[in-house]
């Protein structure tokens, strides 16, 4: 419990600067975990209009069967980045410096991860390249896609746009702790306060599987919430209570081939997990309903430089 209390003092920094940037975030930060006030917000929805989905990168994705399975389970998988946009990320991320831990005062390439985690002693669990992923043209195409705005219309309502595009590398570490793990949201069941209504995207930009840090999803759960995870100041539980109360089949992990694409609805349960043999690049488009919130744009949390 003392624990808990240190970290969620740790994420003040985070919330007092969200707040500063628009005042309307306190209402959904303080009410939008409850699910009553939740299904209120999804009144508001609006009619999704019909875009143009000429130019989509993903013409095999069925539109409609992505909003229905978002609304049983929370979560589609079946998104294929084409070969070209892949490679052009990747090879983006591996040449272009990241910032190790969220902290800008540390940037590094990707190869040099183990020298600088020697360098420095301490564990870096995540390498985020926060506003330089719009300098890849590649990425900029999968944010700007039309079929990934369409779908996300049906689901939240015609008022749905982008609020984040996140490319960052999860990296392996023995050194890792429970801050560290917190921070970089790896082995810790959470769920995102973001907006009243939110979908992410994730493209696994190189292969991945159970040793690279998969992403982990439980189905239903953004739909289904039992009291006390809802009157509750912790978005976070633990793997055994999640398991305990949504059941071990609902909990799934995502592994996929290079390129590979899921949908989910961030409100449910999810976490990263720690990578092992390997690092894992995954590129995050979120969507949602309300005015975006200028430094999460980039999944950038308020943290003391180390
Ligand atoms: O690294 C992951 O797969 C988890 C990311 C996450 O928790 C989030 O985007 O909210």
């Amino acid at each position: 419990m003392v624990s808990r209390i240190g970290r969620m003092f740790k994420r003040l920094p985070t919330h007092i600067a969200d707040i500063k940037e628009n005042p309307r975030w306190l209402p959904m930060f303080a009410l939008g975990r409850v699910m009553l006030f939740r299904e209120l917000a999804w009144k508001f929805k609006t009619a999704p209009g019909q875009l143009d989905l000429t130019n989509t990168l993903f013409p095999e994705v069925p539109a409609e069967k992505v909003s229905e399975r978002l609304r049983q389970d929370g979560l589609f998988q079946g998104f294929r980045l084409p070969a070209a946009v892949r490679s052009e990320i990747s090879s983006f991320a591996r040449r272009t410096p990241c910032f190790g831990n969220f902290d800008r005062k540390f940037e590094l390439v990707a190869q040099d991860h183990g020298a600088a985690e020697l360098a420095t002693g301490k564990a870096i669990l995540t390498g985020h390249f926060f506003e330089r992923v719009l300098d890849c043209e590649a990425a900029r195409r999968v944010q700007k896609d039309p079929l990934l705005l369409q779908i996300a219309q049906n689901y939240l309502g015609g008022e749905a746009r982008v609020t984040a595009t996140r490319l960052w590398w999860s990296f392996p570490s023995a050194r890792a702790n429970d801050y560290d793990l917190h921070l970089a949201s790896q082995n810790r069941f959470h769920f995102d306060l973001d907006d009243w209504r939110m979908i992410k995207y994730f493209f696994y930009i190189e292969a991945v599987d159970q040793d690279t840090g998969p992403h982990v999803y439980v189905l239903g759960s953004h739909r289904q919430r039992v009291l006390r995870h809802q009157f509750t100041l912790l978005v976070g539980q633990s793997s055994q209570e999640i398991e305990r109360i949504y059941g071990r089949d609902a909990i799934v992990m995502l592994t996929g081939p290079e390129g590979f694409g899921f949908a989910e609805d961030p409100f449910g349960f999810h976490t990263g997990s720690l990578a092992k043999s390997g690092p894992r690049l995954v590129l995050e488009i979120s969507f949602g309903v309300s005015e975006k919130l200028h430094r999460r744009f980039h999944g950038e949390p308020v943290v003391r430089s180390s």
